[in-house]
């Protein structure tokens, strides 16, 4: 009789190694943000405008996650920080085994936040602990008002939404006061940031947020 061993669920290994890394995140005070969204939302754009409001105040690394480019690296790398590309080689989301190996490449005594832009897909990224501390997830206007109803989980998994490119409001039929409420039924909780990159507008606030989190942490 051959012995059948039922591998364990992805998710129940995804947990374990994320708690590794979470545990890393600790030693070293290190807070970490999982950002998520649909592709062309304006994650790596809002990551720009981020980076360059924290210099010379916060110590940032970032994690790109892509399925098969490094595009998104080389927009980072232009600004002089530290940032390590994770290929998925075909995989829509990243999980905790693959971020594990990428922090070696870091020295993390040196950093204050580790931002990890994960492969865009509203769907499956919120499955996947990466052993971070919170979610932020980004939400253009120009999606759609359904969207949050139609994905919840990565909603429901956040701390935080951006809520992306409103100088495109007047050509649009997006009801933003509409979509905040979709939103905070979906999670009461969420802190609702307005922004557009474009016109570099509504990023204090998330700025601040972002202070208070790494203070908490350390
Ligand atoms: N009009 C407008 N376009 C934006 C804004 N933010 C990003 N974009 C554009 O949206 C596209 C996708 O942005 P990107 O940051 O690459 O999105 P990602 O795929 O989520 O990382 C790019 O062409 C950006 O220039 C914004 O606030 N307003
Ligand atoms: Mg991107
Ligand atoms: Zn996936």
């Amino acid at each position: 009789m051959v012995k059948v061993r039922m591998a364990a669920p992805v998710l129940q290994q995804n947990d374990e190694v994320a708690k590794e890394n979470r545990g890393i995140f600790r030693d070293k005070g290190l807070f970490v943000l999982n950002l998520m969204s649909s592709p062309g939302s304006g994650k790596t754009s809002i990551l720009e405008r981020t980076i360059e409001r924290l210099a010379g105040r916060l110590k940032l690394g970032v994690i790109e996650g892509d399925i098969y480019t490094t595009r998104d690296a080389e927009r980072i790398e232009k600004f002089g920080i530290p940032v390590v590309q994770i290929n998925t080689a075909g995989s829509c989301h990243l999980d905790a085994r693959m971020v594990g190996p990428a922090l070696e490449d870091f020295d993390l005594d040196a950093l204050d936040i580790l931002i990890v832009e994960n492969v865009g897909n509203l769907v499956c990224p919120a499955e996947f602990d990466l052993g971070e501390d919170a979610r932020a997830a980004v939400l253009s206007i120009t999606e759609g008002n359904d969207k949050p109803v139609k994905y919840p989980l990565v909603f429901r998994e956040s701390e935080v939404v951006l809520i992306n490119k409103i100088d495109l409001l007047p050509y649009t039929d997006c009801d933003i006061d509409l979509l905040e409420g979709d939103l905070k039924k979906i999670n009461p909780e969420l802190e609702l940031f307005r922004v557009s990159v474009r016109l570099d507008q509504g990023f204090e606030p998330w700025i601040d947020w972002l202070e208070k989190q790494v203070n908490l942490k350390k």
